[in-house]
Formats: structure tokens, sequence, C-alpha cells
């Protein structure tokens, strides 16, 4: 069954049932004999939230289909959320164009538009934060390479870099040197990847306009990719020969990895591998367990780079790899969901995890493969989750 359809016995298990909404806990109302089972090693009053910029974590556990909605989206930028008069907004295009458009948001509505469903989280999304800073959402906007077209890029550009409206206070160190500077929010991608279908300069989000923390009024999404490349309040994209390498893009954003050798980071056999912040890597989460009668369902996602999957399988304690389904509703570029039932469950403190495989062989490592990487980004470890049989 897909969780499209769940969703409607949910509502009607509502209809029937109305005190069965959870309301206190904020997670979504259960169909009628269903018990949430809830995670033992996930704190009771655990209250997803972080320091710093606004930002607003998604309880992976209220999960109610496909798509998060607008309201419940998680929310995350390094600086401030500007208020852009979607009247007089401008996108500029600049650099090596050869037509330096200025196109206003009548403009961009104006073009053939499209809708994707995309799901993504935030590189540095993990157990340590329960997975909640990731989401899925249906996309409307312009392929991104329609407008370039429209700029028509010079023959020498290969770079395409995207500049937001937000500007923050960052140090900027160069050797022995510190310049403290206000800058805008940048990342780039090549032109290779630019003018590839799925890129789309988006405006709404599940049909509705995009609100301001999610960068209105236009934003880039780029499917498969880590949330980072997403740019929001998009003012400018800018066309050059050369490499960007802004804070953003090179350095507050990358891994560094210790590939090769014995394993010790000062065998001199090791490589050091800096990389940047691109396309997801394969990583499957189980979200929630709910009770059935004697049978317990498990529901949880995978996201990754939009490569097809092989295989999404469950494990029990020190059982083996048992496979999960897969939603048929799941696309290329949204995350996968899937189920799992389990019966036959005894009593006592029980460890779920699950583990993901992509038709190129990729399979989603553990915690302790990922031990060579030194810088928390990236961690799409398997996420063992504990629950408690009475
Ligand atoms: N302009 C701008 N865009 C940005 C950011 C930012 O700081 N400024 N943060 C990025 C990061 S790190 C993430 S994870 C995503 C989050 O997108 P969301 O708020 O729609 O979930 O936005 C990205 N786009
Ligand atoms: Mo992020």
């Amino acid at each position: 069954m897909s969780t499209i359809s769940r969703r409607e016995t949910l509502k009607q298990g509502i209809r029937l049932a109305g005190l069965l909404a959870m309301a206190d806990s904020g997670l979504p109302a259960l169909a009628q004999g269903e018990i949430e089972v809830p995670f033992s090693d996930y704190p009771a009053t655990f209250t997803p939230g972080g320091t710093g910029q606004p930002r607003r974590t998604f309880d992976i556990r209220t999960i109610d289909g496909l798509t998060v909605s607008r309201d419940k989206f998680f929310v995350l930028q390094h600086n401030n959320q500007p208020e852009i008069d979607s009247n007089t907004y401008r996108l500029k295009l600049s650099g090596m164009v050869n037509n330096p458009v200025s196109l206003s948001l009548a403009d961009l509505r104006k073009m053939r538009s499209t809708e994707l469903i995309a799901g993504y989280e935030c590189s540095g999304n993990s157990p340590r934060s329960f997975q909640s800073l990731s989401s899925c959402g249906r996309f409307t906007g312009v392929p991104l390479r329609d407008v370039l077209r429209q700029a028509v890029v010079g023959p020498r550009a290969r770079e395409v870099v995207f500049l937001g409206t937000d500007r923050g206070d960052a140090d900027v160190v160069f050797r022995q040197q510190t310049f403290k500077l206000n800058q805008q929010f940048g990342r780039s991608i090549t032109l290779e990847n630019a003018l590839k279908p799925e890129p789309l300069l988006a405006w709404a989000l599940n049909g509705e306009p995009l609100t301001v923390p999610q960068g209105a009024p236009l934003r880039l999404i780029m499917p498969g990719w880590y949330g980072v490349a997403n740019v929001k309040w998009l003012s400018e994209i800018h066309l050059q020969e050369d490499r960007y390498v802004g804070n953003y893009q090179a350095r507050w954003y990358r891994s560094l990895v210790g590939v090769g050798g014995t394993g010790e980071d000062a065998a001199p056999e090791t490589q050091w591998m800096e990389t940047e912040i691109t396309r997801m890597h394969l990583k499957s989460t189980i979200a929630r367990v709910r009770k059935m009668g004697s049978a317990y369902q498990m529901l949880g996602f995978v996201l990754n780079d939009g490569t097809p999957l092989k295989s999404v399988e469950v494990k029990i304690d020190d059982g083996p790899w048992q496979k999960a389904t897969l939603d048929p509703a799941n696309t290329r570029y949204s995350w996968k969901l899937f189920t799992f039932h389990w019966t036959g469950a005894t009593a006592g403190e029980h460890t779920l995890v699950s583990r993901a495989t992509d038709a190129e062989g990729n399979v989603q490592p553990t915690a302790d493969e990922l031990k060579r990487k030194k810088t928390f980004l990236e961690d799409n470890s398997q996420f063992p989750r504990k629950i408690i049989i009475s």
C-alpha cells in the first residue's frame, strides 16, 4: 500500500476516533488500533532545534506521505533570512554571458515551468540530530538551463556561481592574515552540471509560494545534492571560467578522509582526500515503529544522489538482513520511503537498523567504516535504533 492511500486511511481514522490524535507529542494521528512504539534511545523531551540562526528541524517520526508540508519542512541557513519584495525582485545573470539579462518573477513564470519532487538533507544531518535536518517536497520552477540559454553563455564559461541575498560576517583567513568580512552566501557548480535537465529555479513548494525562511521568492534546487547546494534568496547567477572557492564552497563545506595505508593517520602511505560537498551519499534510516495487533511496522527513508536502489534491508538484533519494501510512490529524486513488517517479536530490548544498497554497488557504511573521516559532514552511517517490547 502506498503511503498516500495510507494517509487517507489515517485521515479516516481521525474522523472515526478524533481522540486518537496525539496532539501533545506532535505525532501524526494513528489509525485505529495502531500504537506508536517509542524509541528507547530517543530522549522523551527531545525538542529538535539548534543554536544560532533560526532553524526548524523535522521530526522524522511524523512522516505522513512522500512530501513534508511547507510549514514542517526543515529550515537552515548560515546568516539572516532576508525579506525580498517579490514585485521588485530581479534575478541577475552576470559574468561570461552575451545577454546579461535581469529577470523579474513574472518573466520567469512566463517560461515553461516544471515540477519535481526532491528530498534532501543538510550535509551535517546525522544520528546526533536524529536525522531531523531532512525533508522532501514538490518544487515548482523553471529549469536552470532554460534561464542560462536566455542569457547566452559565453564560450569560455565553465563555472556557474549562485549568490544569495543574505550576508554574514566571516573570518577569511589568508596565511597569517585574518580578514573580517561581510559576505554574500555563495555556491557554485560546473556549467556541465548546470546544463543538465534537473536543476530548478524554484518559487513554490507543494504548490504554494516559498516562505521567507525557504528562500522566497526564488531558490535553486539541485536534485540529489546536499542541502547546501540549494541556494536560497537567489539574487545573481554569475558565469566564469575559473573555479569558485568561496567560504561555503571550499572551506566551510568539505570532507577530510584518510585513505589507504595501514589505517593509521600518521602512516606515510595514508592519503588525505579533501573534497567538496556535492551529491548526497547513500543513506537510509528507520524513522518510526508502530504496533498493529502483534505485528510491528517500521517506516524509514533513503536519501541519495538519484542512482536507482538495489535494495533496502533491515536487521533485527543479530539476525539476518531482510528486504524492506519500497513505496511505489517514490520518485528518482524524492526520498525513498520503505516499510518493514516485523512479526514474531519477543519481549525485551531490540536493536533495529537499516541499510541501503544502490544499483552501482554502493553500500551504506557502518559508523565504524566512516571512522577515517575527520570531519562530521556527510555522515551517512547506518543508524541503529532501540525499542523495548514489553
Ligand atoms: N542563501 C542561502 N542559501 C542556503 C543557505 C544559506 O545559508 N544561505 N544554507 C544552505 C544549507 S546549509 C542548507 S542545509 C539548505 C537548507 O534548506 P531549507 O532551509 O530549505 O531546508 O539551504 C542552503 N541554502
Ligand atoms: Mo546544510
